[in-house]
């Protein structure tokens, strides 16, 4: 027989577990940059709607087929919908493959940052700095000579998620984010209370905040709101079903769920907050409207934009130090959730112990992550694969998931009693009308938008050969993987078991 399931120590345990997978590098510089562009305060209401009808009922989704069939993606999907579900499970194993390679890369130029900060090491020119000296990035995509300023943190941000996996689910998972969930809400509260202080804050918070209504008209916003929503929440690729496997059998699954949910969004909002009051200060200092400000996304914020407000700023140093840390912090948890996906599911087939799967697979992949990012190829590859595996993948998934589930299987009811068994949130018509008919048709409307968007205007002005290989090429190899791992062998029989009633 297969060995007992790992089980969180109690609700707490598993509260700060899933909020420290949810919080991550996707709220505090994925979250700003995106309300900005979708129409500042108007973001708020397709990001709200985005959180009810679909973030939290696929997150309670997740929390439903994880607890009942005790399983990684690919053991519990095939536990309730057979070899199409176990496939479908692998799928969010390979996006998990896909994004731990590139996040962890941004977790270690985050750990360096919070290590210059003492200094403010990058000078003058943070964007120089950052793309020259720090990446040292060469023109072409495919370089592979090793940059020691990456390479080392990026092998200690590795070991460091290894030692923590390979020490198991409570005295590794449990205890990293036991720790570390306390010491980033300080630390972010002071760096935003420190922000709304700055000349200029009030500036930033308007320029988020002022609504511009019309965006609400443009189908663009509501597919931005939708995908930063499932991103965030770390929902349908196999993360909250992962945690939940390893519940109690008597649990309340609901409320901690909308607890988890409503400190994600906080926390996502409150960095909008923090980051934008900087900007404030920073568009002050220039003398010109945060409007007129440029690189307010992605990598560009964290890494170029922000290291330069620092470096202007009185008590530059120990804010740099605080954003970056928060940053390394909330990425680390994360980078756990992503890894223990494709941990558990090794384990659930192959039958290794927890300690094999760490080493081995980690090791693997590890060494690709190492390769791939710890040399000159870097940034190019990175934002790339961000895009499709979220875009995409992470939304397919949703698609084939709830499809498949709901539709062909036909266990919402089933799935919505075992929610309600126990919980003090009852769920019912309304969350099997979000999962089952809303979920799909918005998502696969989406996904089919922006399929034909990636088709029609080459991505990040892109050459079109890049493109296919790197951005589709990773598509075909998450399929083509989870077609080879769904044709493997089991150590234990996977169908051997009984459902949890709760
Ligand atoms: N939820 C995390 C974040 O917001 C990401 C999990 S894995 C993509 O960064």
């Amino acid at each position: 027989a297969p060995p007992a399931r790992a089980e969180w120590t109690g609700q707490v345990g598993f509260i700060l577990s899933a909020v420290g997978s949810a919080v991550g590098l996707g709220n505090i510089w994925r979250f700003p940059g995106v309300a900005y562009e979708n129409g500042g305060g108007a973001f708020l209401i397709p990001y709200i709607v985005a959180l009810l009808t679909a973030g939290i009922p696929i997150l309670f989704l997740d929390y439903a087929i994880g607890h009942r069939y005790r399983g990684s993606a690919p053991l519990a999907l095939r536990r309730i919908a057979g070899k199409l579900g176990e496939g479908i499970g692998w799928f969010q194993v390979m996006i998990c493959v896909f994004i731990a390679i590139y996040y962890t890369a941004v977790l270690a130029w985050a750990s360096s940052y919070f290590v210059y900060s003492f200094d403010i090491r990058w000078g003058d020119d943070a964007t120089g700095f950052f793309v020259n000296e720090y990446l040292q990035l060469a023109d072409a995509p495919f370089t592979l000579h090793f940059v020691p300023s990456v390479l080392i943190p990026l092998v200690i941000m590795w070991i460091v998620t290894l030692i923590v996996l390979g020490a198991g689910v409570v005295k590794g998972v449990q205890r990293m984010n036991v720790i570390g969930i306390p010491l980033l809400v300080v630390g972010f509260l002071a760096l935003v209370i420190r922000a709304l202080f700055l000349p200029g804050a009030v500036d930033g918070l308007n320029a988020l905040f002022t609504p511009d209504f019309s965006a609400l008209l443009i189908p663009g916003v509501w597919v931005a709101a939708y995908s930063q929503i499932f991103f965030s929440l770390s929902v349908a690729f196999g993360i909250m079903l992962t945690y939940s496997s390893y519940r109690r059998r008597k649990s309340n699954l609901t409320t901690p769920g909308l607890v988890v949910a409503f400190s994600n969004s906080s926390f996502e909002i409150l960095a909008g907050v923090g980051v934008f009051a900087t900007l404030g200060f920073f568009a002050h200092q220039q003398g010109i409207g945060v409007g007129d400000l440029e690189g307010l996304t992605g990598v560009g914020l964290a890494f170029m934009t922000f290291p330069a407000i620092v470096s202007e700023m009185p008590g530059g140093p120990i804010f740099g130090m605080l954003f970056f840390g928060s940053l390394a912090i909330a990425g680390l948890t994360s980078m756990i959730s992503i890894m223990e996906v494709i941990l558990a599911a090794i384990m659930d087939k192959f039958g290794l112990t927890r300690l094999q799967a760490t080493y081995r697979i980690g090791g693997v992949l590890a060494v690709i992550s190492i390769v791939l990012f710890g040399t000159t190829s870097g940034l190019t590859a990175l934002d790339t694969i961000d895009n499709w595996a979220n875009n995409i993948g992470i939304v397919s998934s949703a698609v084939a998931m709830t499809i498949t589930v709901l539709w062909i299987r036909g266990s919402g009811r089933m799935l919505a009693g075992h929610l309600s068994a126990l919980s003090t949130f009852k769920v019912g018509r309304t969350w099997l009308f979000f999962v089952s008919i809303l979920g799909p048709v918005v998502l696969g409307y989406m996904l089919v938008a922006t399929i034909i968007g990636l088709i029609a205007e080459p991505y990040g002005g892109y050459s079109a050969g890049y493109l296919l290989i790197v951005g589709w090429g990773s598509v075909v190899l998450m399929i083509g993987g989870s077609l080879i791992l769904t044709s493997r062998r089991w150590r234990y029989n996977p169908d051997n078991f009984e459902p949890w009633p709760q």
